[in-house]
């Protein structure tokens, strides 16, 4: 098994996961934070393809014109440096107190127009920089008191929001999509837009749609108590799977960020199985961070990790396929039949036909579908036995 990360692996890292000194509602910071230029340079070392960034990531939200230019030079060399990519970029619409009541949904318009303000600018840093995937996180998009926001306007200003700025995108020529996370809460009470199944139902309300996609998080669908492997697949069979934010977390708690692939294990290989086999050629984008415990050498660990793990699941995939008794077992209980046609588009005469058919529902119920082998030899698989 070669586990050595490569960059025609495409993994990537948020710079600001990776540089993260530990801090939480309840701690301040248990590390110095890192340097972005020194980040990227050791990411690049380690193999990695591709790091993201927040604007203010780089540079403060008040920096001028020259302390910006300074701050993304200095990121710039860095990265051609290791030979990395900026694989995404995103819009800090987070931290400053200006959008404590949400950005796009913020009920004040000189906010909401600020929050655009300040996404069209770092849109125009992407584009310069040459970033294909530009990420929206909803962070303050959401609520905590039911009364102060009617959904529906909120979902208006969203929609108008992200059609603006793809249109903006398109007007520019930048060879740039977007794409949408969900999460269901964390920083707000109820966030907008909560998960995958309803990002891409609001997709598909965009007059700019065509250029916008989902980012899903592990973290982020478990929170919800769901099925991430499953979020992926309808984000990829919708074709708007356009990026995804790897890491890991225990079921139902706050966003963990942890290392990928260090929870869940079944979910995790099925996830990585399919990106694998479907053809997805984005970036592996690990949206992480260390454990608070880490020293500096830990952080270049987690990383490590990350890639390694997702490396470990895709050869374990590869043997999936190639395992006589799984593929027996996959036909046992028939796997390969859901991919069958069951009756084509409507046709009158068909619907008679199937309408006035005799069937034997105890005949066909008597049949067993062998999901326990299945599962067994998955797990014997995953474990090495
Ligand atoms: C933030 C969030 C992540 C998002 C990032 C993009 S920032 O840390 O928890 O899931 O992907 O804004
Ligand atoms: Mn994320
Ligand atoms: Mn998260």
């Amino acid at each position: 098994m070669d586990l050595t990360p490569r960059p025609e692996h495409r993994f990537s890292f948020g710079l600001w996961g990776v540089a993260h000194p530990g801090h939480d509602p309840f701690g301040v910071g248990t590390r110095a934070p890192l340097d972005l230029a020194e980040a990227t340079r050791r990411l690049g070392d380690l193999g990695a393809w591709g790091v993201g960034f927040h604007d203010d990531d780089v540079f403060p939200p008040d920096a001028s014109a020259d302390e910006r230019r300074a701050a993304v030079d200095k990121l710039c060399r860095a990265a051609e440096q290791a030979g990395v990519t900026f694989s995404m970029a995103t819009t800090n619409l987070f931290t400053h107190p200006v959008f404590k009541d949400g950005a796009f949904t913020a009920n004040d318009p000189d906010v909401r127009r600020y929050a655009l303000a300040k996404a069209l600018r770092n849109i125009d840093l992407a584009g310069e920089l040459g970033v294909r995937n530009y990420i929206f996180w909803g962070g303050r998009e959401g609520v905590e008191a039911p009364a102060a926001k009617d959904p529906r306007d909120a979902l208006d200003r969203y929609r108008e929001a992200i059609d603006f700025l793809a249109g903006y995108v398109k007007d520019r020529g930048y060879p740039m999509r977007f794409a949408l996370e969900p999460k269901p809460n964390e920083p707000r009470g109820d966030t907008f837009l909560p998960t995958v199944g309803h990002m891409l139902a609001f997709i598909d309300t965009l007059d700019n749609g065509d250029i916008v996609g989902v980012n899903p998080e592990v973290a982020h669908e478990l929170m919800a108590g769901l099925s991430f492997y499953h979020a992926v697949a309808q984000a990829l069979w919708a074709g708007k799977l356009f990026h995804i934010d790897l890491n890991a977390q225990k079921p139902t708690r706050y966003d963990q960020d942890l290392r990928f692939g260090s929870e869940g294990i079944k979910d995790t290989f099925f996830t990585v199985m399919l990106l694998e086999r479907s053809g997805y050629d984005g970036p592996r984008h690990f949206d992480a961070r260390p454990y608070r415990v880490e020293d500096p050498d830990g952080v270049w660990e987690f990383a490590r990790g990350c890639m390694r793990t997702y490396l470990i699941f895709a050869a374990k995939a590869q043997a999936f396929a190639a395992d006589h008794d799984i593929s027996a077992a996959l036909d046992a209980a028939g796997a390969p039949q859901l991919a069958v046609p069951t009756v084509g588009a409507y046709d009158h005469a068909e619907a008679t036909r199937l309408r006035d058919a005799e069937y034997d529902p105890d005949q066909l119920a008597s049949r067993g579908y062998a999901n326990e082998r299945l599962d067994q030899l998955t797990i014997d698989l995953l474990l090495g036995a």
